[in-house]
């Protein structure tokens, strides 16, 4: 085994055909006709690419350990094994509507830096951990980026076990379900920087023309869980102005939404992704709606005027209809700054690597803004076709997931030869 250190490593580049063909490999796991993925978190399909990374992670000599939210940590020793391992990685959980390379990426081009170190016989001085964070994508169960905000503190362990999709199965019975509710503590393990790989999911870079996005940090986001409280009454007897009804209430709210996200623009955005007409009906006038909005901005004094001017919103548009319009808060992140040393080690490797860049801040959460709470912690994007994600059309170039793995490649050792130690 060779000692790393730059001046013998800043040669060394990634297998970028050996990294496509596993991204298509493990595409299978609730890979849909559309060819996007349907892989919601503690699924049956969730269930067996972990089984996969495993394997895989064990045939690349790594040591495989769980701890009791599921996620998923691959040690490789260093020459020093008192220092607190370099970590990567990111999610391998989709959105129903998912596509290939969000998450999965950051996932198996770890897997791939991993690989590459052990071909070339490879030894660094700190350990490498590559880390499969158990559900980032929210979907299933809210919020999302849950795992890693536990390791770093944001919530208990019980508190997230006790979480509930919308059929009412906890994260405690959807892990026994796939037997991933492992026996170490989240948050024990101690990391000494994480580096996390991911899809733009944006179109910047793509119209730019650039190969690698430098992080800075994440924008801030804040969830709602929302009901709309009018009045069933028959659909071919209720003169119009007499109705009470909760999906035009809705209607207006989500217009006043868009209009509010308009005014702050351009970052900010609101998104109602989930509505449902409880006791639908064709003939009856809908009386009760649960809907979900989803509301982000980098700047945290945004966020706070977006809400009160949605909750005016609600406010008017229910004294005016005769309807009740509520509002919860579920989540609020606030905007999170990247360690300017992390993001400096991956523009020095994007610059040794010669590929076209720029310094971006991230639309989309990702566990790496939970780390940072507790770790030195940046990003590397690399571009996604017309910026589109969580559509099964999701795509990107072999050619730029090989640069992401290079650049996370060489971010990597140079964190992993120089004593980094928590912030
Ligand atoms: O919602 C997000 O930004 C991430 O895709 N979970
Ligand atoms: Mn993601
Ligand atoms: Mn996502």
């Amino acid at each position: 085994m060779s000692e790393s250190n730059p001046s013998s490593t800043h040669n060394l580049r990634s297998d970028g055909s050996r990294l496509w063909a596993t991204i298509h490999e493990t595409a299978r796991f609730g890979g849909t006709p559309k060819g996007g993925i349907n892989r919601l978190t503690l699924s049956p399909e969730d269930g067996r690419v972990r089984d996969w990374f495993r394997e895989a992670c064990e045939a690349a000599g790594l040591t495989v350990s769980v701890d009791a939210l599921g996620t998923q940590y691959a040690l490789r020793p260093g020459r020093d094994m008192s220092l607190p391992p370099v970590a990567f990685g990111s999610h391998l959980d989709t959105q129903p509507t998912g596509g290939k390379f969000d998450g999965v990426l950051g996932v198996l081009a770890g897997l791939e830096v991993m690989r590459t170190l052990a071909d070339a016989g490879i030894e660094t001085q700190a350990p490498l951990l590559l880390v499969n964070w158990t559900n980032e994508e929210g979907s299933r169960f809210a919020p999302a980026m849950m795992a890693s905000a536990a390791y770093a503190g944001e919530f208990t362990t019980d508190e997230i076990l006790a979480k509930r999709d919308g059929a009412g199965v906890t994260v405690a019975e959807a892990l026994d379900a796939i037997g991933y509710r492992g026996g170490e503590a989240v948050g024990e393990r101690t990391i000494g920087a994480f580096v996390e790989l991911h899809i733009e999911q944006g179109p910047i870079l793509e119209a730019e023309g650039k190969t690698i996005g430098v992080v800075e940090g994440g924008q801030g986001i804040a969830w709602f869980d929302g009901t709309v409280e009018g009045f069933e009454s028959h659909a071919g007897t209720t003169p119009m102005p007499r109705r009470r009804d909760a999906l035009l209430g809705l209607s207006e709210f989500a217009l006043a939404a868009e209009r509010i996200a308009l005014a702050h623009g351009p970052s900010a955005v609101a998104t109602i992704g989930e509505a449902g007409i409880l006791a639908p009906s064709r003939n009856v006038v809908p009386g009760r709606i649960a809907f979900s909005l989803d509301m982000r901005d980098p700047r945290s004094g945004t966020l706070d005027a977006m809400e009160a001017e949605l909750r005016q919103a609600a406010a008017e548009i229910g004294e005016r209809r005769h309807l009740s319009l509520v509002l919860e808060r579920i989540w609020r992140k606030e905007p999170v700054p990247f360690d300017p040393r992390i993001v400096s080690a991956v523009e020095e490797a994007a610059e040794g690597l010669g590929l076209p860049r720029r310094r971006i801040i991230s639309g989309a959460g990702h566990d790496a803004c939970n780390l940072a709470g507790r770790v030195p912690a940046a990003m590397i994007f690399v571009p996604c076709k017309d910026g589109v994600s969580h559509n099964e059309s999701e795509s990107a170039t072999q050619a730029d997931c090989a640069a992401g793995a290079d650049v996370l490649l060489q971010t990597v050792l140079r964190l992993a030869d120089t004593r980094l130690t928590a912030a």
